[in-house]
Formats: C-alpha cells, sequence, structure tokens
C-alpha cells in the first residue's frame, strides 16, 4: 500500500537489516528498543490491524507465530522466556497500521503492561 511505512519496508524500500525474511514475512529490530531483544515480525501483505484480519489471514498469522519461535532461539531468548505482542488501535498503543507483532526479551518483562 502507497505511503505505508511497513509496506515500504517489507518491500526492501528502506535501508533495512533484516534479521529474517521469507516470502511472506520480514522481521527487523524494533527502531525504539524496549527490550535487549525487541524485533518487530511484519507480513508483507498490507493489514492495517487486528481488527481487519480476515479468516483467510489465519495460516499467515501461525506461520508468524513459527517465525517468533524461530527468532527467539536465534536471539538466545527462548529458554528464559519472552513476549509476542501486537498492538491494536490508539489504546493498544498501535502506531504503525500495518500489524505487526513485537517479540521482546532479554530481560524481566512486568506484567500488567502499562
Ligand atoms: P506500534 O506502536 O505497536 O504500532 O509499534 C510500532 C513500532 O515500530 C514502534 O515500536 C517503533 C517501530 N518503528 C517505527 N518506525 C520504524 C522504522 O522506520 N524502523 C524500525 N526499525 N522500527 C520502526
Amino acid at each position: 500500500m502507497k505511503d505505508c511505512l511497513f509496506c515500504k519496508i517489507a518491500a526492501g524500500e528502506m535501508e533495512t537489516d533484516f534479521v529474517y525474511q521469507d516470502e511472506k514475512v520480514v522481521a527487523f529490530k524494533d527502531l525504539n528498543p524496549q527490550a535487549p531483544v525487541h524485533l518487530l515480525i511484519v507480513p508483507k501483505k498490507h493489514i492495517s490491524d487486528l481488527n481487519n484480519l480476515k479468516s483467510e489471514d489465519s495460516e499467515l498469522v501461525g506461520h508468524i507465530y513459527q517465525v517468533a519461535k524461530k527468532m527467539a532461539a536465534k536471539f538466545e531468548i527462548a529458554d528464559s522466556g519472552y513476549r509476542l505482542v501486537s498492538n491494536c488501535g490508539d489504546d493498544g498503543g498501535q502506531t504503525v497500521y500495518h500489524i505487526h507483532f513485537h517479540l521482546l526479551g532479554g530481560r524481566k518483562l512486568q506484567w500488567p503492561p502499562g
């Protein structure tokens, strides 16, 4: 989608160091990390937010979870633990309206989040 930051990143139109990519998703480090490991896992398909996820996207979301598991192992946080989170809407803290999943780890995370 034109003018979507994460569409541009996923299409390779912006200087980005991908830590993972395949035909469906890309993963890269968050610009503003909230933990020692903070990756964003982003589908190449433009879906604005969780409210706009269709049943046909279920396989894609399952794939994202598999990629998250791989990245947790790659970044050595699998054993200590980590969090996979997708913010939705204003109250949810979403700032980029292209669905994405934050993979956070490398420190003890607080619950409930602020
Ligand atoms: P959210 O607030 O849940 O929509 O998360 C958006 C995240 O995207 C936020 O943690 C900062 C990150 N971000 C925004 N712009 C860029 C960018 O250009 N590059 C990278 N690597 N991360 C970005």
